[in-house]
């Protein structure tokens, strides 16, 4: 092709059209990158969750545990629990005291004895979706 645009006035004008067209190609080519890049992020727009404290199998010090809990998006609280397994098999519901800034939940968890505990979280992303996980963690 390059040895073509070299050979006189057909390849000038060969040259100039691929010019005039390559921006517009360009941008087609953005365009759909754009596309392919952002369509999953927009289909996951519902909350996953970001970082935890306690941290997933983490150890920490009780009987006073606090519990910050960050989502990729921002959620509904009114329609998000959070319930905590304790070492004997007893499932505690949390109440989850607010929402600082978006997406992010906190609770406190008081009068935790030595063990293994699983904190169980459900939440319902702005998008409608629920999801739920759990944050397993030792107290020592
Ligand atoms: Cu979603």
């Amino acid at each position: 092709m390059t040895a073509h645009f070299a050979e006189g006035e057909i390849g000038l004008d060969k040259r100039r059209n691929i010019w005039l067209f390559t921006p517009w190609l360009v941008v087609a080519i953005l365009v759909v990158c754009s596309i392919t890049l952002f369509a999953p992020q927009v289909a996951l727009a519902h909350a996953v969750l970001v970082s935890s404290q306690p941290g997933v199998n983490s150890t920490v010090t009780g009987p006073e545990v606090a519990v910050l809990l960050k989502y990729s998006s921002r959620i509904d609280l009114e329609h998000s629990t959070l319930t905590l397994l304790d070492p004997d098999g007893k499932v505690v519901k949390v109440a989850i005291e607010s929402e600082p800034e978006p997406g992010l939940l906190t609770a406190k968890l008081t009068g935790l004895a030595k063990g293994a505990y699983v904190l169980r979280w459900q939440v319902l992303a702005m998008d409608g979706h629920v999801t739920r996980g759990k944050v397993p963690f030792q107290v020592k």
